[in-house]
C-alpha cells in the first residue's frame, strides 16, 4: 500500500522529471567543437543524405557488414557509397549503432520515411532545400545557437577562402587548429611559427587554439611538438587571451585503408595536462580525452586546476551508455563546472541527432541528481534547474572562450 508520503514524493519526482526534460530540451546550446562550415565556405559546407551516410562513423560500420573492400568502396561515386551504406546498415540490418540511429533521428525530424527501401525520397528532399533556410531550420530544430569550427590555416583551399576576406555567418566562430603546424617538422622554426600564428589569429579571430594529441603525449617533453607548445603556442595563447583546447588520446591511421575512419584510441597520461595547467596557470585550457579510462582522472585533474575545463564525450565516447556514465561522474565530482557535450558534427544535419541524443542522457542524469537532492532534503526550483542547464549548455563556454 502506497503511503501518502510516498505518493507525495512520487508526484514531486514526476513533476521534477517533466520540468527537467522541458528545460533541457528547450535551452539553446553552444557547440564548442565541430567540423562544420557556413555556406560562405562553399564545398566545405556539407549537408544532405549522401554526405550524412558517407560519414566516417558509418563507413567504418559498413565495412564490417558489406562484402565490399575499402579499396573498392573508395572507387565508387558518393551516391553509390551512400546507397551501399543505406542497404547494408538500414535495409539488411537494423540501424542499431548510435551513428545509424542518428540518421533515423534526422530523417524523422524532417518527416521522411525512416524505413525507405532506397534514398530516392531523401535525395529529392535534401536537393530541394534552399541552403540558407535549411541551415536556419537545422539550428532551430537542434536548438544550437552557435558552433565552433575547426579551421586549418594550412589547408590550401580553406586558406584561400580566409584570404578572400570571407564574412562569417555569426553562428559560426573559428578555432585555429594547430595539428599540422605542430606535426609538420619543416615548420619547427619557433619565430616563423609565432609569426604565422599571429597572422592567422588576426585573420580568423578564433575563439581558441586547438590541437589533437596522441596517447603518448608527455609534458614536459623533449620533442619538437612539446618545445613549440612551450615556446610558441602557450605564450601566444597568453598574449592573445585565447584558451588552448587539448584533444588527447587519438591514434591516427590505425588502419590507413579506412581513411578518416581509420583512426583509433589509446589511454593517455592525464598528468601531462595537469602539468600544463600548473605551469601555465594564467592560460585557460579546454580538455577532452578519447579513452573512457581517462575520464575519471580528468575530473580529478579539473578539481586540482580551475583553469582546466573538461568538455564533451568525444567520438568513440559519444554513445548514450558512456555519455550517461561520464556526465554522471562529472556532476558528482565537478558540480556544473564543465561542458557536457560537443557534437563534432561534420555534416550540418548531424546537429539534430547529436544534440537530441545528448539532451536525453543529460536530462536523465540531471533528473537523478535532483531526485537525490530532494531525498537529501532540498528541492530545486524551476529557475535553479534553468540556471544549471544554461551554465552547462552555454555559460561555461561563454566564460572560457567568450562565445
Ligand atoms: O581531431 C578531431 O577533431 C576529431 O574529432 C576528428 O579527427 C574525427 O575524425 C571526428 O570527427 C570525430 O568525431
Ligand atoms: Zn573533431
Amino acid at each position: 500500500m502506497v503511503t501518502s508520503i510516498e505518493s507525495q514524493l512520487l508526484t514531486r519526482t514526476t513533476e521534477l522529471r517533466a520540468q527537467v526534460e522541458s528545460i533541457v530540451n528547450s535551452t539553446p546550446v553552444t557547440d564548442v567543437h565541430t567540423h562544420l562550415f557556413p555556406r560562405q565556405f562553399n564545398e566545405f559546407c556539407l549537408y544532405g543524405i549522401d554526405e550524412l551516410l558517407t560519414y566516417h562513423y558509418l563507413t567504418a560500420e559498413t565495412f564490417r557488414s558489406a562484402r565490399v573492400s575499402p579499396e573498392r568502396f573508395w572507387q565508387m561515386s558518393k551516391t553509390d557509397q551512400a546507397d551501399l551504406v543505406w542497404q547494408t546498415l538500414f535495409v539488411e540490418n537494423s540501424p542499431a549503432s548510435e551513428a545509424a540511429r542518428g540518421i533515423v533521428s534526422i530523417l524523422d525530424a524532417f518527416g521522411l520515411d525512416t524505413r525507405a527501401e532506397n534514398l530516392q525520397e531523401a535525395r529529392a528532399f535534401f536537393n530541394s532545400r534552399r541552403l540558407a533556410e535549411h541551415i536556419d531550420q537545422v539550428f532551430d530544430v537542434a536548438r544550437v545557437n552557435g558552433v565552433v569550427m575547426t579551421n586549418d590555416p594550412f589547408d590550401e583551399a580553406e586558406g584561400q577562402i580566409w584570404n578572400s576576406g570571407v564574412e562569417l555567418d555569426h553562428r559560426f566562430r573559428s578555432s585555429l587548429r594547430l595539428d599540422r603546424l605542430l606535426y609538420d617538422s619543416d615548420r619547427t622554426n619557433a619565430t616563423e611559427l609565432r609569426r604565422l600564428l599571429d597572422r592567422w589569429i588576426e585573420r580568423m579571430n578564433p575563439v581558441y587554439m586547438g590541437v589533437s594529441l596522441p596517447p603518448d603525449f608527455k609534458f614536459p617533453g623533449d620533442g619538437a611538438r612539446e618545445r613549440l607548445l612551450r615556446e610558441v603556442v602557450l605564450p601566444a595563447a597568453r598574449e592573445h587571451g585565447l584558451a588552448l583546447t587539448l584533444m588527447v588520446g587519438v591514434r591516427r591511421r590505425v588502419n590507413p585503408g579506412l581513411r578518416e575512419a581509420g583512426d583509433g584510441v589509446g589511454k593517455a597520461d592525464v598528468t601531462a595536462v595537469e602539468r600544463l595547467c600548473g605551469e601555465f596557470g594564467d592560460v585557460k585550457f579546454l580538455a577532452t580525452f578519447l579513452s573512457r579510462e581517462n575520464q575519471h582522472e580528468l575530473c580529478v585533474a579539473a578539481r586540482k586546476f580551475s583553469n582546466l575545463m573538461p568538455f564533451g564525450c568525444w567520438w568513440f565516447l559519444n554513445n548514450p551508455s558512456i555519455v550517461s556514465e561520464i556526465t554522471r561522474e562529472r556532476l558528482e565530482l565537478l558540480g556544473t563546472s564543465f561542458i557536457p557535450q560537443h557534437s563534432d558534427a561534420r555534416v550540418l544535419e548531424q546537429l539534430i541527432y547529436k544534440w537530441k541524443h545528448a539532451r536525453k542522457e543529460i536530462a536523465d542524469v540531471l533528473c537523478d541528481l535532483y531526485e537525490q537532492l530532494l531525498l537529501s532534503g532540498r528541492a530545486v526550483t524551476r529557475d535553479e534547474i534553468s540556471r544549471d542547464v544554461s551554465r552547462l549548455f552555454s555559460g561555461n563556454c561563454k566564460e572560457w572562450i567568450g562565445f
